[in-house]
């Protein structure tokens, strides 16, 4: 009989060697194809042979043989779930991407699948997506662990379940298993306005009603009506804004065919014009009029126009700040190429005016998965909670700082919509110089608001720690960023006010940005809010008298809130009428009294302030104003050499109380009255034994006394300096008399 050796077909070092008797049935383990002379061979990986003489191998429990697969390869199953599957959110779309599965099942032909799943209340009960949803590059046998899904309803939860398939994975009968990626998408703008019809036409106008977008997805802020005459669109075309669903439009010319097409907008864009609409007006009807009604009309006419230019005239004579007040927005449009352009629009949405302030906060905020933030440590604490520094990581992007305001545990529904409503209003904001948002975390049981991190922290405090360390320059450029900052925020319609060197976050280029939003924070978390007699709780020493008496706030009131703030940066941090109190600073304010202008402060810095600080809300410089002052002055450096002398008819606080040396015979009397009780005995070593010599010294002789904090220095000179415009203002006032 004729033997042959034959290898384990598994042993690739050929050591297992057996002898199999010739075209003998097939021991157990091994197989054999076809009958004849052939080799046995060992069963493949994964599988098995049942009885002696078998022709193939069949696969062990949960293994599979794909219809392709030769008798000869091993038995394979389906591979595991992808893994690190993440999601990132932009607007309605999201992309998803994932790494391969840990086990592959044995093969190499691994490609994923992506269910949608659309759930409209909540997570657990969802539907599959129905269509009109884009996956990119497609949803089904994905080669790359990763696709892009657009077409998403805004603000809507969806469920991602994305699983890995391989050949066998159809065979397998056990239950698939998908990796899930649950998310909510974000705001998007309105979707088309789909039914325009014409309602009324004249000679000269046309009445349009039209109905809301299927898909508003958001508060509509306006509807844009585009119109031009038939087949001249390329030559002009003009816009009307509406806030309702119809408008008349009107001056067109008479037995003209018009096209129209509306638009709507929410705070996040424009959504798509409909579909054109035609309308032909009136034509003409031929008047006959009799001599007394021509008379009458020319006569009409006539004053029409005379009262025209009176305004005009009127107009171009009135100067200064209030002018700028009067712009309208007609003024603002201009003619390009025979089109109207209309001013780029946009203005900030109270989220308080959502009858569910969530919906606020979902339609303007990011969430961030709170796992996505690592929190390292404390930075501050307020009424609301605490402040932490932290990192964010958010997919696809690099790690960056942030800063995370914590609500305190134990808060109550109101207390968490107030706290949200700030990122509400932040995330409206874009520019340079106001605090950027990053995202809220609001599914965690833990609710944060991430911004970035400012490494300087607040203004005042960092004045302070810099006492006297800038020059003029860069003192006018932190004002400058904070006026850019607040000329934003006023064109968008935001009052903040709350405007404060403390309020203002400086990050490690110097780069000042408006901070604080919300009502919450005036109201609990400013520690300078004081109540006032109307009841609201107000920061007196920034506020503008008519916002302190009636609650007028507007921009103009943040204006005067901003001079306080160009004096507390000029006096590096000092408080705005030191220890006055508050009743003191409404009624010395209210007199006519202004904060003199800080040690070393150029005049037309301080000029500026008293501006700021115009009883008549009208006469104050607007924000634009006050950033081309601020450009004017960075360009012309030298006219900020001319320092402020003194003014009396700005310094009577002192002459009514902190600094009156008519009241403080001695100099321990005066330097108690400055809080700076303390220095005596430099004083008294240094000679100065009475107020008449005090009054003579200079700077060099304030430094020469040995008084280490600069900030206490400069409160001395000042004092002195004041002291100085006293004894002139009194013995004015001896002569007067
Ligand atoms: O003066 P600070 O260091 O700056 O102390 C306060 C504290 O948190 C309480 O408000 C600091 N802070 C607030 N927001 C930020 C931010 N975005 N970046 C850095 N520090 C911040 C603030």
């Amino acid at each position: 009989m004729l033997c042959e050796l034959v290898r384990y077909i598994d042993d690739p070092r050929g050591l297992g060697l057996a002898h199999i008797p010739c075209a003998r049935a097939c021991e157990l383990g091994f197989y054999k194809s076809a009958p004849g002379d052939q080799l046995c061979a060992k069963c493949p990986l994964h599988s098995h042979s049942e009885s002696r003489g078998a022709q193939v191998c069949r696969c062990d429990s949960s293994y599979y043989r794909a219809a392709q697969d030769p008798p000869s390869a091993a038995c394979t199953r389906p591979p595991s779930t992808p893994v690190n599957l993440i999601s990132s959110v932009n607007g309605t779309s999201v992309t998803l991407e994932w790494g391969p599965p840990l086990d592959k099942g044995g093969r190499a032909d691994i490609m994923y699948n992506v269910v949608c799943r659309h759930c409209p209340w909540d997570l657990g009960q969802c539907e599959t997506c129905s269509n009109g949803i884009r996956f990119v590059p497609q949803q089904m046998s994905l080669v790359q662990g990763g696709l892009t899904v657009t077409n998403l309803m805004a603000h809507t939860n969806y469920s991602f379940w994305v699983e890995a398939v391989n050949g066998v994975s159809d065979l397998s009968l056990e239950p698939r298993r998908f990796a899930v990626a649950n998310i909510t998408t974000n705001q998007a703008a309105p979707s088309q306005v789909m039914m325009i019809r014409q309602e009324s036409t004249g000679q000269n106008s046309v009445t349009l009603l039209w109905q809301e977008p299927d898909q508003p997805n958001g508060i509509i802020l306006e509807y844009e009506i585009k119109y031009y005459e038939k087949d001249k669109e390329m030559q002009s075309y003009s816009t009307l804004k509406s806030k309702g669903t119809s408008a008349t439009v009107s001056g067109l010319k008479p037995a003209t065919r018009y096209i129209f097409q509306v638009r709507a907008r929410t705070s996040a864009g424009c959504g798509r014009f409909s579909q054109i609409v035609e309308v032909e007006t009136g034509k003409p009807v031929a008047l006959r009029y009799d001599t007394m009604t021509i008379v009458w009309i020319c006569l009409t006419l006539i004053t029409g126009l005379v009262t025209l230019l009176v305004v005009l005239i009127c107009k171009k004579r009135h100067c200064g700040y209030s002018k700028a007040f009067q712009d309208s927005d007609e003024e603002k449009m201009h003619y390009q190429n025979g089109q109207v352009k209309f001013p780029e629009s946009k203005f900030y949405v109270d989220p308080h005016t959502y009858e569910d302030p969530c919906q606020a906060v979902h339609e303007f905020t990011r969430e961030i998965e709170a796992s996505r933030i690592k929190i390292e440590k404390i930075i501050g604490s307020g009424e609301s909670g605490e402040v932490c520094y932290g990192r964010l990581k958010l997919p696809g992007k690099r790690e960056i700082p942030v800063a995370i305001k914590a609500l305190k545990a134990g808060y109550t529904e109101k207390q968490r919509r107030d706290f949200l409503s700030e990122a509400s209003i932040m995330a409206q904001f874009d520019h340079p110089n106001v605090i950027h948002l990053e995202g809220v975390v609001t599914r965690s049981k833990l609710v944060m608001i991430v911004t970035e991190y400012m490494e300087n922290g607040s203004l005042d405090s960092f004045l302070r720690k810099h006492d006297g360390q800038f020059n003029i320059i860069q003192l006018v450029g932190i004002l400058r960023g904070i006026g850019a900052g607040m000329r934003y925020l006023a064109d968008l319609g935001y009052v903040h006010r709350d405007l404060a060197a403390r309020n203002i976050l400086v990050n490690s280029n110097l780069v000042c940005k408006v901070s604080d939003f919300g009502l919450s924070r005036i109201l609990e978390d400013d520690p300078d809010a004081a109540y006032t007699t109307t009841g609201g709780k107000i920061p007196i020493r920034w506020t503008a008298p008519e916002a302190i008496t009636y609650r007028k706030f507007s921009s103009a009131s943040d204006v005067w809130s901003y001079g306080i703030v160009m004096w507390e940066v000029l006096a590096y941090g000092e408080r705005p009428y030191w220890n006055m109190t508050n009743r003191d600073v409404i009624n010395s304010v209210e007199e006519g009294y202004r904060l003199p202008a800080p040690m070393g402060c150029p005049t037309a810095l301080h000029q500026l302030m008293l501006d700021c600080w115009q009883k008549d809300r009208s006469e104050r410089p607007r924000f634009s104003q006050i950033v081309s002052i601020l450009d004017k002055l960075i360009r012309n450096p030298e006219n900020l050499k001319c320092t402020a002398t003194v003014n009396r008819f700005t310094q009577t606080p002192f002459d009514r109380g902190i600094f009156d040396f008519t009241r403080c015979g001695t100099v321990e009397d005066w330097l108690e009255s400055i809080r700076l009780g303390r220095y005596r005995e430099n004083f008294a070593m240094a000679g100065y034994s009475s107020l008449g010599m005090v009054m003579r010294m200079g700077i060099e002789d304030v430094r020469s006394l040995g008084i280490a904090p600069m900030g206490h220095q400069k409160k001395i000179l000042s004092s002195i300096q004041l002291m100085r415009s006293q004894l002139l203002n009194t013995n004015g006032r001896r002569r007067d008399l």
